[in-house]
């Protein structure tokens, strides 16, 4: 097959946050100090190894059932593993405790990475007094490495996960955030909050922007692909048919009228390929790269601030996976992520894409930094054609350099590979095999086998 690709570094689309690069983790596991920790250099490594500057959003269900404990000792000698994985949502939870230790940890893990940190408080089974309390702390401890608050998460499925009755609305979700927010602020008058962190309802988005905008600093929501896992119409194939329609088609176009009326930035502060902890066979496979390296650019390209992969644990999704007695490792999703976190700090250029013939599963996106350079990524999500692309814009010459997102198979685990090379133990990667390609009169022709994606950096256009 073959493909063009006109670029237009005249018509600018969204700045890519610096900070645009995110992973979200369940707050249960702050129930283990040692994990969040600076110690924990394995961990600092393939964090800080996937983006300098990063989001880590503290969250999801099991936020619902862990309380402040400023009394209690921090769960030490186990005897497990020490991990949370990704909840999943069977409703049945044990509480866990949050302790100073934890929090302080935090900080220091904070520190290590470079990231910054959104934290979720309970307003599932927490009172207002508590959510004060713990925020006291945190606050403190965290200082400028708090980006917000956020109370609650995914309030729009309380109506049936047996948080609240069955006729729990927004309305008295606005009712109890509110509550929440004024105790918070009664004793921290400069806290920052986010939200509202619904599972992707976006006509909550739209009325928390209307009714919070004020007294929030970003707007938050979920997604996932698929689910749930048990499901066998959850597979790769429609993983990666052109973006889920309803996200495209829905979502988007709400959001952004949430962002344009408000004023405000927007990240998907939690997603994944399949809800209820994934699906083995797709979330954990190569395919599962090309989707997220391709997902955090839509919503780059839809003006989305950030995104965070939800994991934790060894959860079929998860982009990092390990604990502190076996060591960690990366799984295929997090060279994904890794490719597209190679774009932020830019700003997207207008990409005209044509593909006739590779039926959507070819998408691309280009962006431009502030010293004219160039970068084009481009993902061929097909598992049989492969195509080669004719990039143009104009005075386009010289050398150029390419990075190829590889592995032997779209629904394989392992060998994967960025520029020839595998993310080290400690999350180290240096690119080893470029590609090198070569511009003139405008034109340069890469091509992307199927099942794969390519990164171009073109640093010199003229
Ligand atoms: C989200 C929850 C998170 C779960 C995830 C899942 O916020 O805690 O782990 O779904 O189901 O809804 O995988």
């Amino acid at each position: 097959m073959t493909a063009s690709l006109q670029l237009d570094p005249a018509k600018p689309g969204p700045a890519i946050d610096a900070e645009f690069t995110g992973l979200s983790y369940e707050t249960a596991q702050l129930a283990y100090p040692d994990f969040f920790a600076a110690t924990n250099g394995e961990l600092v490594g393939y964090v800080k190894g996937l983006a300098k500057r990063g989001v880590l959003r503290i969250g999801g269900n099991t936020s619902e059932y862990a309380f402040w404990s400023p009394e209690a000792a921090p769960a030490q000698g186990h005897g497990g593993p020490g991990i949370a994985g990704p909840d999943k949502g069977h409703g049945e939870h044990r509480q866990t405790q949050t302790t100073p230790t934890a929090i302080r940890n935090l900080r220091e893990f904070l520190d290590a990475t470079g990231w910054r940190c959104l934290y979720g408080l309970n307003l599932g089974k927490g009172t207002p007094e508590q959510a004060a309390a713990e925020a006291v702390f945190v606050a403190n401890t965290l200082g400028d490495k708090l980006i917000a608050f956020q109370i609650g998460n995914e309030a729009d499925l309380y109506h049936h996960n047996g948080l609240r009755t069955p006729d729990y609305a927004y309305a008295a979700f606005a009712k109890e955030w509110r509550r929440f927010f004024d105790a918070v602020r009664g004793r921290l008058p400069e806290a920052k909050f986010a939200g509202p962190d619904v599972s992707g309802t976006e006509t909550w988005v739209r009325e928390f922007a209307d009714e919070f905008g004020k007294d929030v600093v970003l707007l938050t929501s979920h997604y996932y692909a698929e689910g749930p896992p048990t499901n066998p119409d959850m597979t790769i194939e429609r993983l990666l048919s052109p973006s889920n329609p309803r996200w495209i088609g829905k979502n988007i176009p709400a959001l952004q009228a949430a962002m344009a009326s408000s004023h405000l930035p927007y990240r998907l502060d939690e997603t994944n390929s399949c809800y209820a902890g994934g699906k083995q066979g797709v979330s954990n496979t190569f395919a599962s790269a090309l989707w997220a390296g391709d997902l955090m650019l839509q919503m780059a390209a839809a003006g989305a601030s950030g995104i965070n992969f939800h994991g934790g644990g060894y959860g079929w999704y998860a982009p990092i996976v390990g604990d502190l007695q076996n060591g960690f490792t990366a799984r295929p999703e997090y060279y994904g992520i890794l490719m597209a976190a190679q774009m932020v700090d830019s700003r997207l250029i207008a990409a005209q894409l044509e593909a006739d013939g590779m039926d959507g599963l070819l998408t691309a996106y280009a962006s431009s930094s502030a010293n004219g350079a160039m970068k084009v990524a481009l993902f061929n999500k097909s598992a049989d054609k492969a195509v080669s692309v004719t990039i143009k814009a104009a005075g386009l010459a010289g050398p150029a350099v390419g990075y190829r997102l590889a592995a032997p198979r779209l629904d394989g685990t392992q060998d994967v590979t960025f520029a020839g090379s595998v993310v080290g133990a400690d999350g180290a990667w240096r690119p080893e095999i470029t590609v090198q390609l070569s511009a003139a009169d405008g034109a340069l022709a890469c091509s992307v086998p199927a099942g794969s994606a390519l990164l171009v950096e073109m640093n010199d256009r003229h």
